[in-house]
């Protein structure tokens, strides 16, 4: 592939840890299908705030579509098959967000990766992600797949414990980290969004994350 056809794509493959890949703008060129498929999901199932088990605010209001939907509150963190704010079950997960994360997966290592649920992250200027892990999947041998857009992020990449040094990150529209393997119950978060206006995407970042809950 010459020089130009692999800079349309955003650039270089980076391998940020053993199983853990950033692919520069692989969604670039359909990002407009992205949102296609994302409007009708986001009006049945509106972003909302959830809150911790502990009662806090998570900053981040957060939507699903799949045959199951991360959701979090006084009960704790779990994927149910409804939405609790209409009672419907989730919107159904677009073919194409299965195809993305299938490549994305593919290209990072891992074949046959058939993703199930999709949670969406709105984050406005000023709003974090604290450090966490993802653990209310079923098998942790699947990948996930994270697809940005919008803002700019810096996206801290850490270790299997808290208090591990961290890699920053940085996540630009239309940027793909594949994670799974052993890095897969890493902590990660994201740093308060710097103020700005994506092009596209108005003053806001959005995050899909893709896996396989079930
Ligand atoms: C975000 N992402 O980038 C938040 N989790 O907005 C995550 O928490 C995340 O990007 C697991 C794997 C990839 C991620
Ligand atoms: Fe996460």
């Amino acid at each position: 592939m010459i020089q130009s056809d692999l800079d349309l794509f955003g650039g270089q493959t980076q391998r940020l840890a053993s199983h853990t890949v950033l692919l520069p703008g692989l969604v670039l060129e359909r990002v407009e299908s992205l949102l296609d498929v994302l409007r009708p999901v986001l009006r049945a199932a509106p972003f909302r705030h959830m809150s911790t088990p502990g009662g806090q605010a998570i900053g981040v209001p957060v939507s699903n579509c799949g045959t199951l939907g991360w959701i979090s509150d006084a009960r704790g963190y779990r994927y149910t098959e409804h939405d609790p704010l209409t009672g419907a079950p989730w919107p159904a997960l677009p073919a194409l967000l299965v195809e993305v994360a299938a490549q994305a997966a593919l290209a990072a290592g891992f074949e046959h990766f058939l993703a199930d649920t999709c949670l969406i992250n709105h984050y406005l200027p000023g709003t974090r992600l604290s450090l966490h892990q993802d653990r209310n999947e079923r098998d942790f041998s699947q990948p996930i797949v994270s697809i940005s857009l919008g803002l700019p992020a810096v996206f801290l990449l850490g270790g299997h414990a808290r208090n591990e040094a961290t890699q920053r990150v940085p996540l630009n529209h239309g940027d793909v980290l594949v994670w799974g393997g052993e890095d897969r119950l890493r902590f990660h978060g994201v740093l308060p969004i710097k103020p700005g206006e994506h092009p596209r995407m108005g003053a806001r970042r959005i995050n899909l994350t893709l896996r396989k809950a079930r």
